[in-house]
């Protein structure tokens, strides 16, 4: 599929577990939020939180980057380092991710298939890594209605969405629960990295 790369076991189980110790560590500090839709405030299943300079928001006045936590107003942690690696591995442009969003899914958590389109430039890729549980996961294209496929993502993947497909709609349908022992309490955690704002692009 055009502009959808996934590479599979790209972290292995050593690299997995230094990079969860890491972000959870960051994380339980800075603490999870709920985010809730806008208008109905209805609360998502997955709990999240974010590393890096811009964190993505969402709440009954709508989905925005801000760079601090909606709770406690502090600062989000620092993008760990060897996430920036795996970025500047990958990415493929001359800028630095801004924003590590971490999705929590405790087994029955879901998300619905939405489009990543709160970002002032759609120039980089977007990077996701999985960790934990398998996850079902659907992609389409860039309306609703195109056909989509769904994807088993492990612990240890990355998917990398490109060109077309950065506006592509996606979704996780659900968790596959108990098929890894990386996290405590089971379950799955995405870091999913995102450059929110333009950057000078090199010239030829
Ligand atoms: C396809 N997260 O946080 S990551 C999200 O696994 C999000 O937590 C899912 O969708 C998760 O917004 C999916 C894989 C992913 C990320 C961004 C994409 C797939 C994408 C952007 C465009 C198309
Ligand atoms: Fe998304």
């Amino acid at each position: 599929m055009e502009g959808l790369r996934v590479l599979r076991g790209y972290l292995d189980r050593t690299e997995q577990e230094a990079l969860l110790g890491e972000v959870l560590a960051a994380v339980e500090e800075a603490g999870w939020f709920r985010p809730r839709m806008p208008r109905s405030g209805r609360p998502f299943s997955v709990l999240m939180c974010n590393l890096g300079p811009l964190g993505w928001v969402s709440d009954e006045r709508g989905y925005r980057y801000q760079p601090h936590h909606p709770e406690t107003g502090r600062p989000w942690p620092p993008m760990p380092a060897r996430l920036r690696v795996l970025w500047r591995e990958l990415a493929g442009v001359p800028a630095e991710p801004e924003c590590c969003l971490v999705n929590l899914y405790r087994p029955g958590a879901r998300l619905g298939l939405h489009r990543d389109e709160d970002e002032e430039t759609f120039a980089a890729p977007i990077l996701s890594l999985s960790l934990g549980d398998a996850a079902v996961f659907r992609i389409g294209g860039r309306r609703r209605r195109d056909p989509t496929r769904r994807l088993v993502l492990e612990s240890g993947d990355v998917v990398v969405m490109e060109g077309e497909r950065r506006l592509a709609y996606h979704g996780i349908d659900r968790i596959l629960a108990g098929t890894s022992d990386l996290l405590p309490g089971g379950g799955r955690l995405s870091l999913t990295l995102r450059r929110v704002r333009p950057f000078a692009e090199r010239r030829g």
